[in-house]
């Protein structure tokens, strides 16, 4: 079995889901946030059987898209503290950031 930890941007989260479930496949959704934009983004955790796994990250595929954002990033222009400017940036967001896990034990009480 693996433990899918699926990052994807919030747009697409619901309707990952439900395709997820459509498929049987069962997910868990978190609201997380992103180290680097410091804005939300979704987390999913999916149980699957190794079987299910090529099915589940087709499905991730599919619907997750990659999108541009304007970022604002900050440079210090003097070199002294305090003396932060900020400018944007454009960052493309990947469709998604997915972590692949062994997992040891499965158990439901
Ligand atoms: P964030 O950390 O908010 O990053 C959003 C996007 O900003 C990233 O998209 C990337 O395009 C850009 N970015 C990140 N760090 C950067 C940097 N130091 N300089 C310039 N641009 C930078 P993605 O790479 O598709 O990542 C989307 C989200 O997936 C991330 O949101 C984070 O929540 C998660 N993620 C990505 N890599 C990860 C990792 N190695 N471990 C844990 N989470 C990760």
């Amino acid at each position: 079995m693996k433990l899918l930890i699926a990052i994807v941007q919030d747009d697409d989260a619901s309707r990952l889901v439900e395709n997820l479930m459509a498929e049987g496949l069962g997910a868990t959704k978190l609201a997380t946030t992103g180290g680097f934009l410091r804005s939300g983004n979704t987390t999913l955790l999916i149980g699957v059987q190794d079987e299910s796994m090529q099915k589940a990250l087709d499905i991730i595929e599919k619907i997750c898209k990659s999108r541009k954002q304007i970022a604002t990033s900050s440079t210090n222009m003097l070199g002294m503290p305090g003396s932060f400017i900020g400018y944007p940036m454009e960052v493309v967001i990947g469709g998604a950031t997915v972590f692949i896990v062994n997992v040891e034990q499965f158990i439901k009480m």
